[in-house]
């Protein structure tokens, strides 16, 4: 438990033997539940994984996205904090992430890279392209994010309800964010945390590919949710009326 609640953290790897060590072993003693969720590694990552402690989940259709709906679905914290499995993210920063969470009244937290404490830590290409990105939303959605695409999220996992998260493969970290953001108000914040190199040899490796259907897709994003503010109102959106909320 941390500060009255319980947490799972949910790691989504695909051959990162190293890098999920790394990264279970920087998580805080006081989670209650660790939860990879293994695309099919090669290597050791399952192994590695339950000799930690882990409960390993077996995906089965590949998909950043997907690991992660998976993740969540098995869950069964108040609070879900998530992270790439190549020690980048200070998962050690749970309790005092949590701390703000409650002092803010956040249902949703995104941990921002930016600006960076170690320059070196993120290749300039990568750098480029996670800004230009950033930007690119904020000034579709007229909303100042700091960094859309980062991996490590805080949540109260009662907040998933509220969201419509369509994308099962790598828009899904943009996509989480911009449902949160439009379906939580202020109940949506950023707040910024160190950021370290890689451990273990990256896999990702179209970031161009990437970036173009992040783009895209973000376009898409913005014009699907106007296009259903102004001539499509589901029953979803009459509820959220009736609740006198904002038509996100
Ligand atoms: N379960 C699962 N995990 C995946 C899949 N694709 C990627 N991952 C994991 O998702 C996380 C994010 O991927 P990364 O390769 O770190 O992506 P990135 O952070 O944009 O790139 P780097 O800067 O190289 O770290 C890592 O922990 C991957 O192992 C998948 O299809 N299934
Ligand atoms: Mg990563």
């Amino acid at each position: 438990m941390i500060l009255g609640h319980r947490v799972t953290v949910v790691i989504p790897t695909l051959n990162e033997e190293d890098g999920v060590v790394a990264t279970i072993e920087r998580s805080s003693r006081s989670v209650d539940e660790i939860i990879v969720v293994d695309g099919g590694s090669a290597d050791r990552t399952s192994a590695n994984s339950e000799a930690l402690g882990a409960r390993v989940i077996h995906q089965l259709v590949r998909g950043y996205g997907l690991a992660y709906k998976t993740g969540f679905l098995a869950a069964s914290g108040d609070i879900i904090l998530t992270g790439d499995a190549d020690g980048t993210y200070p998962m050690e920063l749970a309790e005092d992430i949590i701390g703000e969470m409650d002092r803010q009244a956040l249902d949703f937290v995104s941990c921002s890279r930016f600006p960076l404490q170690d320059g070196t830590s993120m290749e300039r290409l990568n750098r480029f392209g996670n800004r230009a990105i950033t930007l690119w939303a904020s000034m579709l959605f007229q909303h100042w994010f700091r960094d859309l695409l980062s991996g490590m999220w805080v949540f109260r996992k009662s907040v998933l309800n509220e969201l419509r998260v369509i994308t099962n493969g790598w828009n899904f970290s943009a996509e989480i964010k911009l449902e949160a953001m439009n379906k939580l108000g202020h109940r949506f914040g950023e707040i910024r945390v160190p950021y370290r190199e890689r451990v273990g040899m990256t896999h990702n490796v179209r970031p161009f590919r990437i970036g173009g259907e992040a783009c895209l897709f973000i376009f898409y994003k913005r014009v699907s949710q106007l296009y259903r503010r102004y001539f499509m109102r589901t029953s979803e959106d009459q509820i959220r009326a009736a609740r006198g909320r904002k038509t996100p």
